[in-house]
């Protein structure tokens, strides 16, 4: 047996021990610095071409125009170094660059694939403050791409498939889902749930059900489930269909349903794809992300109409919800609670007037009001901006010149940007407009390190890393 004097010196070990994990943590985090940085929003916001941009703009900072990142204006960036992630294919930075310096010139492609990168910036220290470990420090920056619509499942996460398929009905049976839905609606509804379960009768549903939800997608919606459905390669998707009339049930009668009853089935093939897919991804990706940038294509939102655009608001609220950390066992242990600060970002403002910018970073912060409820805000830091990954415009006060995406050189012009929520007549005035897909501009010295116009992106170092340097 150990003695008391034995006990105490054990104690007070692991006591020091404890203390000096503490201490180097606190040293790593004060000097060399590591920040996991996550990318997020839905398909076709701008995530990869918002990351390409980043490094290049980082790794070319002499002449990106990076005025208010003061490391880079004041020419403190020493080196760059992108490096892969140990568990991820590499972000493929070189094919976005060499796409955007092609002649005509590309998009990056769009992301089937989580992929990520590191960072490592040599930075010398600001000589207005002291330093003890020599000029030249390092931040590393864990960055990680990844499709869109992998964000879509993450509210359902928060749902048992009983939920999930009440949810769901109530929305594929109103406005533009009803339209779209049609007769397969009318299917749905004659499912009995604890009838057995009926391969031949299923299959052809689950189609049907699978192209219901691509034509939400292409008509503009967003609150779509399961978004792996939306994936080119998504033939798989989804195994599984809500079950309409499941209020009518008592959560016993459910649970005593025969195992091959289309309830049971339906629930495990639910169940399956949260465990497969959803829970491992949300682990991956969310897991020790300190900071967060949100992209929204605000101005696509607009465009598309007031019911969309709730439809987005829906979406992201959904989403926000779940950095509600605490209230919920499983997800507190799939987000780590140590999002300190999220950015959300309106994408691609070159496609409105200089002029209408500041109306477009307010409105986006009345957009954030609404998503993210005051518990979410009094505990992490919540910025608002605008940015181009990728300047693809010309302005002139009163009109932009641009190539469309089919090579066409034209002028645009749009209705004035609402500086809050929409109200009637101000959706009557976006409602003609359609913000065009652009050509980036023609840029084939990106691969000699040349100059990618974008705005403000030295605003959103700024506020993503300006603080670590
Ligand atoms: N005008 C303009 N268009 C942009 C900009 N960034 C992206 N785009 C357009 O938006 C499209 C989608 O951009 P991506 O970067 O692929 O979007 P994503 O969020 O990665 O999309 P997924 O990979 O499908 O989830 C591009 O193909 C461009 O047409 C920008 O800064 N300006
Ligand atoms: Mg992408």
């Amino acid at each position: 047996m150990k003695s008391k004097i034995e006990t105490l010196g054990l104690q007070l070990n692991k006591t020091l021990d404890g203390f000096e994990q503490r201490t180097s943590k606190w040293l790593a985090r004060s000097l060399d610095k590591h920040l996991s940085i996550g990318i997020t929003g839905f398909s076709g916001s701008g995530k990869s071409t918002f990351l390409t941009s980043l490094i290049h703009q980082l790794t070319h900072s002499d002449h990106a125009h990076l005025g208010g990142f003061l490391p880079a204006r004041d020419k403190r960036l020493l080196d760059i170094q992108l490096l892969p992630l140990e568990d991820l294919p590499l972000f493929d930075y070189q094919h976005g660059i060499q796409a955007l310096a092609s002649d005509p010139p590309a998009w990056p492609a769009s992301t089937t694939q989580i992929s990520g990168c590191r960072l490592v910036i040599e930075y010398k220290k600001s000589t207005l403050l002291p330093t003890f470990t020599g000029e030249t420090r390092h931040l590393t920056l864990e960055l990680r791409d990844y499709p869109g619509e992998w964000l879509l499942d993450i509210a359902m996460l928060q749902q048992d498939y009983r939920l999930w398929s009440l949810d769901t009905g109530n929305l594929n049976n109103r406005g533009i889902r009803q339209q779209l839905a049609g007769n397969l609606l009318n299917e749905l509804d004659q499912l009995d749930p604890l009838a057995s379960f009926d391969s031949h009768n299923i299959a052809p549903l689950l189609r049907r059900y699978h192209d219901y939800l691509l034509a939400c997608k292409n008509a503009g919606l967003t609150f779509i489930q399961p978004g792996r459905a939306l994936l080119a390669d998504s033939r798989d998707f989804p195994h599984f269909l809500p079950l309409n009339h499941l209020q009518h049930y008592s959560a016993q009668q459910l649970n005593n349903a025969d195992e091959n009853s289309l309830y049971k089935i339906m629930q495990q093939r639910y169940n399956t794809y949260l465990s497969a897919f959803v829970r491992p991804f949300y682990k991956r990706f969310f897991r020790g992300v300190d900071r967060q940038v949100v992209l929204i294509d605000v101005l696509k939102a607009l465009s598309n109409g007031k019911e969309k655009f709730d439809d987005m608001i829906v979406a992201f609220r959904r989403i926000i919800d779940c950095y509600h950390v605490g209230q919920n066992a499983l997800l507190h242990r799939l987000f780590s609670p140590q999002v300190e600060k999220i950015l959300f970002l309106a994408s691609k403002p070159d496609r409105i007037l200089m002029n209408q910018h500041e109306s477009l970073r307010r409105l986006c912060d009345d957009i954030i009001r609404h998503i993210c409820p005051q518990s979410v805000r009094n505990r992490i830091e919540i910025e608002t901006e605008i940015a181009a990954a990728v300047r693809s415009t010309h302005d002139h006060s009163d009109h932009l010149t641009a190539k469309l995406l089919s090579g066409q050189f034209g002028e645009l012009t749009h209705p004035p940007i609402p500086d809050q929520l929409p109200d009637a007549e101000q959706w009557q005035q976006l409602e003609k407009w359609q913000p065009p897909v652009l050509q980036a501009p023609l840029n084939p010295d990106l691969l000699l390190g040349g100059r990618l116009a974008h705005i403000r992106m030295d605003k959103v170092l700024r506020d993503l890393i300006g603080d670590k340097f």
